[in-house]
């Protein structure tokens, strides 16, 4: 028997994948979780049906959301995920010998359980064995409003903004962010597809230009996701990322990522004339 899953990217497109095994499929308080094998993408994390994570581009998205700020921010010691249950974010910011700490702050434990258990490629951090991680099993928001004026970097590694991430992308919630980051500190946040979700682009930048002095999307090639063109908002209280970028320093960096480097670290900013303006103030 052949096994296919469906993602619908809206009511008449979708991206569909072999599968050759469910390994795990249950529901939390939060949402449904499933991980399965495919034939070609590897291991493959969805949430309510929505693909998350799969082994073999995740290292796309998870370059993306993290090195960018990272490279931009002259010395970040502490660093907060928030969302990011299967702790790829976490594992590319262990590569910074800067960072003292980074916490992981997801709300749905059986997220992280399961990505120890199963995909201990991305999971590799956080499954305790990293003294500089710590996690905790929380809604983001309030966990934020208990850590003001604490980070250096702030990353909002959510799902779509359906379910539990709604709040993820309101304009009170990137206040509490901006309040969580030391003076100088940058948030980073998944933004969707400028191909596919133009209107949650529109509100989510107006949203976080409401508060930050600096806002900036940037885009990355994510295969598995709504068209393949996805993006992220970079918004920083003082350092901008391409005009206070130290190309040297990203040259330099001594450790291998497979995405990222200091020339695409420049070309994700500049960005096709339809996607500006689905931004546009
Ligand atoms: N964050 C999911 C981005 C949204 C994907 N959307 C979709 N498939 N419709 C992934 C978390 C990875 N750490």
């Amino acid at each position: 028997m052949d096994l296919w899953y469906t993602e619908k990217h809206s009511e008449n497109v979708g991206i569909t994948m072999k599968v050759t095994k469910t390994l795990f499929s249950g529901e939390s308080e939060f949402q449904k979780l499933d991980i399965v094998e495919t034939l070609e993408y590897g291991k493959m994390m969805l949430l309510d049906g929505l693909v998350m994570v799969t082994e073999r581009d995740e290292f796309v998205y998870h370059d993306m959301i993290s090195h960018p700020a990272l490279f931009t921010h002259p010395n970040p010691k502490k660093v907060l995920v928030i969302g990011g249950g299967d702790g790829g974010s976490i594992r590319e910011i262990m590569k910074h010998p800067s960072v003292e700490q980074a916490v992981l702050c997801e709300i749905d434990g059986l997220v992280i359980d399961k990505s120890i258990e199963l995909l201990p490629s991305m999971a590799c951090e956080i499954d305790g064995s990293n003294p500089r991680v710590k996690l905790h099993v929380d809604d983001g928001i309030a966990y934020i409003r208990e850590h003001q004026d604490e980070f250096d970097v702030i990353m909002i590694d959510s799902t779509d903004p359906i379910g539990p991430a709604v709040g993820l992308f309101e304009e009170d919630f990137y206040r509490l962010v901006f309040g969580a980051l030391k003076e100088d500190g940058i948030m980073v946040a998944q933004s969707e597809s400028p191909f596919y979700h133009p209107e949650i682009q529109k509100n989510m930048y107006k949203n976080l230009r409401a508060v930050y002095p600096i806002v900036e999307m940037y885009q990355a090639f994510i295969p598995t996701y709504p068209s393949g063109f996805w993006s992220f908002a970079f918004a920083s209280k003082k350092y901008h990322p391409v005009k206070d970028f130290d190309r040297e320093r990203a040259k330099n960096r001594g450790f291998y990522t497979r995405y990222y480097n200091e020339d695409l670290h420049l070309g994700a900013f500049m960005l096709p004339t339809f996607a500006k303006e689905n931004i546009a103030g």
